[in-house]
């Protein structure tokens, strides 16, 4: 017999030599001698799963993580032996598992290490806990880079330091604090310009160690569960980034009025300070979209009940609100107050919901409220219940999204921060307990409540927000960054958080503009929103405990940088939404870091700043008081300055001034960028003309805009209008190619395209091979014409 000494002293196990190979379909199976299992599935021919069994015996199989759409199916399958190896080959990858110890070698079809393991899969069996905690290592290359990890607080190209994923409520974190709010356990490697990517699919804490502790060694492991994850090959880093956002799914299309701008305070109360805080918008012309209300909102913070003194009518001032063109959002957390009049808890006590002990008692936690009890959202019964409790928020109510916040779950008063890792989870299933569900506890409130939000919002779309998440969580719901600090580092932190939430399939994503805690002053505000016009979500939230924090709370000349700033964001919205559908339709980050779009520039590998905006815009944010301008750097093509049309050509780094009322913007040459006028809020004005902004490029460059309804599903039945533009440009011509799918009718009739950097004068435009009178085109001057929307081809000859 072991003795629980002698387990505690065995320390790292490997496993020896394989002794059985057999193969199902897409599943192969490797055995050892001393009863690890490997099981590699072929998902396609760049995707590749990979999970080790100990004691020849794998858990069930199941996963929040992983999308239902996923597309499976591959090329090519051929399994060979040879002496020292089994090899498998996909059309474009080998796989080499060594015979002796199980080993894995990766290779692309020219022969090229993408990975290969250090020690490999090892584990320690867990004396506390049971099971064993898992762990892979695998060589680092010299010059290798890895991105990626959800919202880590870190420089955005991940060597050199270790990352822990555990959901965490980290109220003003800091640069490089660990963990954070999400666990994303994704990371994209980049190495002699190649780029393959990792997802561990482990929902207990997991590590990262990007060759920090041991310079030629990159390791993961988990406290528990198995060793599960999929490799993914690029070459490029944009088909590791698709692959993996394929894998864990997109969300739908939101409301378009979720990508205006939104407003935010902890909190706007009463009724009527909602409806100043609304006008004065109106008043002052800066637009806005959403109106936001925190937990005061409640009655002594008893989620879906109302403080009527402080909203006697909510249905009549939601009302209201949409009349002025405003969407309600309100605050829904998880702790339900324990309170024996409260239909909440009663019905969550009589159905058996709320999460338990080890031993039976229910797990109580202190959140707002006071003592609370906690759904068991791993529960799909829990979740029905759940959902169907906005009923009276959404279709009675009026209210047009929900923000679920503390769903770590954050608790307070306790050192963990959170539940006790005792208490009990169902886990859809397959029970277990606190060590496992904790990462997935968020997501899993989140969905019931993305699922309940779109059931009463039907016929139109849901908006849901999440603090928590874990990989996946990006189907459901908007997220947002959490407690942040308004300070110069916490502007840095937010860029670099987006750019790397995006790269790891989480678009929809945005911070608290001007920081949560503490108070910006206006120069601090008014760069902030700068950039964060060019984030996804964008939205000024903070605690309130200081001073205010609205777009005018900053002077006459701070309001009138930000009114110009979101009325920026107003005019891309057409542009917006087209990144938001190439997200949704291949799986295309809505922001990438530089090293994204040319990942063979060695330059970029460490660029933090600079980061593309959709497909065609060049973004660098200013990130220090008092700069009349910053250096950034350029990647390869040339760029016009969005300010002064002036070209500069990539691969420089160069100074560009920017003082406070502006932001280094840049347009690819080529680019064809749509607007929409400026609105004070999305719907306001019908579009009667498309604002196209034409940079001139001698080449080809392709272009596109996307549109719909703007609202409802009649965009998954075809009505939805996509023009692809193809712009050539020579000496003295400008051809622009249209190819139009979709059947939706769009509202205007006209596009009004904007010439930049033309190198002639226009003398004559044909459209369809029909020449046009110039003067019922030209509008002013050269730099502009106004023609029909439905060409096929516009040629436009100058001299
Ligand atoms: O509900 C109050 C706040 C909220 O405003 C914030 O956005 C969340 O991140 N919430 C945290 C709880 C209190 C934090 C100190």
């Amino acid at each position: 017999m072991i003795t629980n000494t002698e387990v505690a002293k065995r320390g790292n196990q490997h496993p020896d030599h394989i002794v059985d190979f057999r193969q199902e379909n897409d599943k192969m199976y490797f055995t050892t001698q001393n009863g690890v299992i490997l099981q590699v599935t072929i998902l396609r021919d760049s995707v590749v799963r990979f999970r080790y069994a100990t004691e020849y015996v794998f858990e069930p199989d199941f996963s929040y993580a992983i999308s239902e759409d996923v597309n499976l199916g591959y090329n090519e399958l051929t399994v060979e032996e040879e002496i020292p190896e089994y090899v498998i080959i996909t059309s474009k990858i080998k796989i080499y598992i060594n015979k002796a110890n199980l080993k894995v070698q990766i290779v692309d079809m020219d022969d090229v290490i993408l990975t290969e393991d250090e020690l490999g899969f090892h584990w320690e069996e867990n004396f506390d806990f049971g099971g064993n905690v898992v762990k892979m290592s695998k060589v680092c290359h010299s010059g290798e880079s890895y991105y990626g990890m959800g919202d880590k607080a870190s420089h955005t190209n991940l060597k050199g330091k270790r990352v822990n994923n555990w959901v965490t409520d980290s109220y003003a974190y800091g640069k490089d604090q660990e963990p954070l709010y999400k666990s994303i356990p994704f990371y994209i490697g980049l190495k002699e310009n190649i780029a393959y990517g990792i997802f561990f699919d482990n929902s207990f804490s997991t590590y990262f160690d990007f060759a920090a502790e041991k310079r030629n060694v990159t390791s993961f492991w988990a406290d528990g569960g198995e060793m599960n994850y999929y490799f993914f090959y690029g070459p490029r880093m944009q088909e590791v980034v698709e692959s993996y956002t394929d894998l864990t799914g997109v969300p739908e299309l939101p409301p378009l009025w979720a990508l205006g701008f939104h407003q935010s305070k902890w909190s706007y109360y009463p009724e009527q300070k909602v409806k100043d805080i609304a006008s004065k918008f109106r008043k002052l012309n800066i637009p806005c979209d959403a109106i936001y209300l925190d937990i005061d909102y409640m009655d002594g913070f008893r989620c879906f009940t109302w403080n009527k003194q402080y909203f006697p009518n909510p249905k009549k001032m939601i009302e209201e609100m949409e009349d002025d063109g405003f969407k309600v959002i309100t605050m829904i957390d998880p702790g339900i107050k324990i309170d024996r009049d409260y239909w909440v808890y009663q019905q969550a006590m009589d159905n058996g919901f709320f999460c338990r002990r080890a031993d039976g008692p229910h797990f109580k936690g202190k959140v707002w409220p006071g003592e609370c009890k906690f759904p068991d959202f791993t529960n799909p019964r829990v979740r029905e219940w759940w959902a169907d409790l906005y009923k009276e928020m959404i279709a009675d109510l009026g209210a047009s999204g929900v923000w679920n916040d503390m769903n770590e779950p954050a608790v307070m008063e306790v050192p963990s921060k959170t539940a006790n890792l005792d208490v009990r989870h169902d886990y859809d299933g397959h029970p277990c307990s606190h060590r496992k569900a904790h990462n997935v506890y968020g997501m899993q409130m989140v969905r019931a409540t993305y699922e309940g939000v779109k059931k009463f919002m039907f016929p139109r779309r849901p908006f849901v927000l999440t603090r928590a998440a874990y990989a996946g969580t990006q189907r459901y719901c908007a997220t947002w960054t959490g407690d942040n600090v308004a300070t110069w580092e916490h502007l840095w932190i937010a860029n670099v958080q987006m750019q790397r939430l995006c790269m790891s399939g989480y678009s929809f994503a945005g911070s608290d503009i001007g920081g949560f805690a503490e108070q910006p002053n206006g120069e601090l505000f008014a760069r902030w929103m700068q950039l964060a016009v060019f984030h996804p979500f964008c939205r000024v939230h903070s605690s309130g405990d200081h001073g205010d924090q609205e777009p005018w709370s900053f002077g006459d000349e701070i309001t009138n940088i930000v009114r110009e700033f979101i009325e920026l964001r107003y005019q891309l919205m057409p542009y917006l939404y087209t990144m938001f559908y190439n997200y949704i339709k291949e799986g295309f980050p809505m922001l990438q870091s530089l090293v994204f779009y040319d990942q063979e520039d060695y330059q970029t590998h460490f660029r933090t700043d600079e980061f593309i905006f959709g497909k065609q815009m060049l973004v660098c944010p200013v990130q220090e008081p008092n700069a009349q301008g910053r250096r950034m750097y350029f990647p390869k093509g040339k760029w016009y300055n969005y300010w002064t049309d002036e070209l500069v050509e990539g691969g420089v780094e160069r100074w560009v001034s920017a003082e406070i009322h502006r932001i280094p913007l840049f347009v690819k040459e080529g680019g064809m960028i749509p607007k929409y006028p400026v609105q004070q809020y999305v719907g306001e004005k019908e579009i009667e003309k498309l604002a196209i902004d034409v940079y001139f490029k001698e080449g080809t460059e392709r272009s596109e805009v996307y549109e719909d309804q703007q609202e409802g599903y009649d965009y998954k039945k075809g009505r939805y209008s996509l023009r692809r533009f193809k712009l050539t440009g020579k000496e003295n011509e400008l051809i622009i190619q249209q190819f139009k799918d979709g059947n939706f009718i769009t509202p205007y009739n006209k596009f009004k395209m904007t010439f930049h950097g033309l190198p002639f004068t226009i003398e004559t435009v044909e459209l369809d091979n029909e020449e046009v009178d110039l003067n019922d085109i030209k509008l002013n001057g050269n730099n502009s014409i106004e023609v029909g929307k439905d060409f096929t081809e516009l040629h436009i000859f100058g001299k």
